[in-house]
């Protein structure tokens, strides 16, 4: 019990100064892009957009006001899909968001829109759309520092007003709403959950992230390796005893698999 505890000491300690090391050239800007003005009965579209950043998986949610707006489509944005990067986008009709979740295998230099959203006006008033619950990092699980931009929109009548909006910045408070551990309908075995290698009791991009970087360095540590000698059977998806990307994948797949079990 003391060695294991003085293991995860040193594991902290590692970390926090791989992480303190790369401090200045992770902080990026999330923001919504929007146009200042609509008409009830209008689309129009708002993209999420990042600056220039390094990254290899993440995930957000986009929350909007359904007393005013409808969602009609999300695609992810053209400059994205030519990276060729893992991409799935769910909507949640009830809770009003719109969720996007990447994975790359590898750490793609990335800068403009995620995702476009088309949304319907469907009443007078200010529509505002707020990033949430962001998470993205690189391959070396370096959390990205995000600056998060909210966005609004006007919506009149017959004829746009010509007042102008301003963008609001928010705090990326990561209000885990809903972490869905066992009662999501998990696999558990032995206290681990199947796929959760970074042992924080959900299943998600992070740790489709955490496989690849020991697919790709296997004297990288996963949490789960920490814990129990059996933690392969927790990170080998596809069964073949073998560690590989296709595991990652499929924990990435599990992840969104899961999140469309509370949509729609
Ligand atoms: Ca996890």
């Amino acid at each position: 019990m003391k060695y294991k505890r003085i293991i995860s000491l040193i594991m902290t300690f590692v970390m926090l100064i791989s992480v303190s090391a790369n401090a200045e050239e992770i902080s990026a800007v999330l923001r919504v892009n929007t146009a200042e003005n609509t008409t009830v009965g209008d689309n129009f579209t708002v993209k999420v957009e990042l600056s220039e950043s390094i990254i290899a998986g993440g995930e957000f949610t986009l929350k909007y006001d359904k007393d005013i707006v409808e969602v009609v489509s999300g695609e992810a944005s053209e400059e994205f899909k030519a990276k060729g990067i893992s991409y799935q986008i769910n909507k949640d009709y009830d809770e009003n968001l719109c969720y996007f979740t990447f994975f790359n295998a590898e750490n793609v230099r990335f800068e403009g829109a995620f995702a476009e959203f088309t949304f319907k006006a469907l009443k007078e008033g200010e529509a505002e759309f707020t990033i949430n619950n962001v998470s993205i990092s690189d391959y070396d699980l370096n959390e990205l520092k995000i600056d998060v931009k909210s966005g609004k929109i006007k919506i009149g009548g017959n004829e746009s007003s010509s007042e102008s909006t301003s963008e609001s910045s928010s705090e990326s408070t990561s209000e885990s709403s809903s972490e869905s551990t066992s009662e999501n309908g998990s696999e558990i075995s032995g206290g681990f959950i199947y796929g959760d290698v970074n042992c924080d009791g959900t299943v998600n991009v992070k740790d489709a992230v955490t496989v690849m970087k020991k697919v790709l360095d296997v004297t990288f540590i996963m949490p789960i390796e920490n814990k129990t000698k059996d933690w392969l059977q927790y990170a080998d998806m596809s069964g073949d005893k073998i560690l590989g990307a296709d595991d990652a994948a499929l924990i990435f797949k599990k992840s969104y698999d899961e999140n469309e079990k509370i949509r729609q």
